[in-house]
């Protein structure tokens, strides 16, 4: 029925055009055309003035209307501590391209007003006017002159690399079809080399190069954390089409390409939290987040910063948002804590390690902090039983006196523990387990005391403070039933004889 009215109204609306077109040929039959062709121009010259006024109040309340969901204002402020000086760059340039939008069209419809077709009029003809060419050149080259520069200043501050030896973070993104890798330096603040033809979806996707020591404690998260008010060096790249590294609210954005890592240095202002708090002032953003949930967190509080790709990479494009986290140093820290090596938890001793069945330049410190820390504490004992010290990376080969190559770093470390405490005399006693016969597993226990203090002699430590004593099996520590507890039993014991 309501179709019927509509298509009965859209035919009464034709008759009605038909008809009126007819009444004015008649008119113009009365009166003359030129007189016609008058009143259309006056009609024209009209609704292009009404037009001009719709169209500039449209363009200025829309702006002002949608004003907070822009970049840059309302609760959008940058949240890194160059943004400000783009948004302002922006701002300005808005200000005088606005300025030339409105002159050029209230001048472009008024004009068209203005000299209408009238009669007994003519248009004016002259060749040149030098005062206007001044005008229309000097303004423009002022105008850009001043947006170049000022252009260039930021540009260079905001695009400019580390200072040598300037104190940041360095971390690196890796786009490929379709997300990011996200790889920080770890503990030693420096990310390690890579090698394309290293790369190994099963046990190694950015090819790192495990021979590089850089790269043992390299992590890769799946967010990005960083500490507020820290400076921060992404290092860019991609590892199959043009991808885009964007953090919208941060406005850093920059090419990832194969082959030509790019990079981006800036330093976030305000963590997410404080981020949220300045959106929560806005009544758009007190609102569910989820509409069906509308218990749920509001808007604000559901917000996060994010890493997005801005370059049309494939279908899977979209899914390469990535949660970026900005908190306090010390959530930060606290972050850092909980993340593990990509090599110590995937590589370490596999086929794929170079450092298989060695020692780490890390471990190694590690074990001698672990000595002296072991030894001191002994040392400090006044319970003459605490006094001992289980040589823990001490290793003989099987049934024999002759020391593990590995064992040699904690006899280097305990010779200059030694050394350091010049009047401790000390015991060093074999253990054996229980497998085979006592009076066997005595004399292995005697000879393997007797290696241990003949490497220390060799590496300096006086003859004297050290005495080599064989338990054999009498005196284990575990359980001799399991292996676990037969290999606890299998070792050499430090006693503080005299300090
Ligand atoms: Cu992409």
């Amino acid at each position: 029925m309501l179709g019927l009215v509509i298509i009965l109204i859209f035919i009464l609306l034709a008759v009605i055009t038909v008809q009126l077109s007819r009444v004015s040929e008649l008119a113009s039959k009365i009166r003359g055309e030129a007189e016609v062709a008058r009143q259309k121009n006056d009609r024209t010259a009209f609704w292009l003035v009404v037009f001009m006024v719709g169209f500039l109040i449209f363009c200025v309340v829309s702006a002002w209307y949608y004003k907070d969901v822009m970049l840059g204002y309302g609760p959008h402020e940058s949240a890194s501590a160059h943004g400000g000086d783009l948004d302002s760059l922006f701002n300005i340039t808005l200000f005088f391209t606005g300025i030339v939008f409105i002159i050029t069209h209230i001048a472009l419809f008024w004009f068209s007003w203005k000299y209408r077709e009238q009669e007994g009029r003519k248009a004016t003809f002259f060749v040149h006017s030098t005062q206007l060419e001044i005008i229309w050149t000097v303004i423009p080259i002022i105008v850009m002159t001043y947006l170049v520069v000022k252009g260039l200043f930021i540009w260079n501050a905001t695009m400019a690399d580390m200072k040598p030896g300037e104190d940041h973070l360095e971390i690196e993104a890796t786009g490929y079809q379709f997300a990011w890798d996200l790889r920080y330096p770890g503990a030693d603040n420096m990310l390690g080399t890579r090698d394309y033809r290293l790369i190994n979806l099963a046990d190694n996707p950015l090819g790192q190069d495990w021979t590089d020591e850089k790269n043992i404690d390299d992590f890769l998260p799946t967010e990005i954390v960083l500490p507020v008010n820290k400076k921060v060096r992404v290092r860019i790249t991609a590892k199959d089409v043009l991808h885009n590294f964007y953090l919208p609210h941060f406005r850093v954005k920059m090419d990832a390409v194969p082959g030509l890592p790019t990079y981006f240095a800036f330093t976030p202002t305000k963590t997410t939290q404080q981020y949220r708090e300045s959106l929560r002032e806005y009544p758009e953003w007190q609102t569910p987040a989820d509409e069906s949930d509308p218990d749920g967190p509001q808007r604000w509080e559901a917000f996060d910063y994010e890493l997005a790709c801005a370059e049309l990479c494939g279908k899977g494009h979209y899914s390469m948002r990535r949660v970026v986290r900005i908190v306090e140093e010390d959530e930060y820290n606290e972050w850092l804590s909980q993340q593990t090596s990509y090599y110590l938890s995937n590589v370490r001793n596999t086929d794929a390690d170079p450092f298989k069945g060695g020692l780490l330049g890390a471990e190694i410190a590690n074990r001698k902090v672990e000595l002296l820390t072991d030894f001191e504490s002994a040392l400090n004992s006044d319970d003459a039983s605490n006094a001992k010290v289980n040589l823990k990376h001490v290793f003989f080969k099987t049934g024999s006196a002759e020391l593990e190559d590995l064992s040699k770093h904690e006899l280097t470390n305990l010779s200059k523990i030694m050394s350091k405490y010049k009047d401790v005399v000390v015991e060093l006693g074999g253990h054996t387990d229980n497998v085979g016969d006592a009076s066997s597993n005595q004399l292995l226990s005697e000879s393997r005391a007797k290696s241990v203090k003949s490497y220390l002699v060799n590496k300096g430590v006086n003859v004297d403070r050290l005495q080599a004593r064989g338990y054999g099996q009498n005196s284990p520590i575990s359980d001799n039933g399991t292996a676990e507890g037969r290999q606890e039993n299998r070792r050499t014991e430090l006693t503080i004889i005299s300090k």
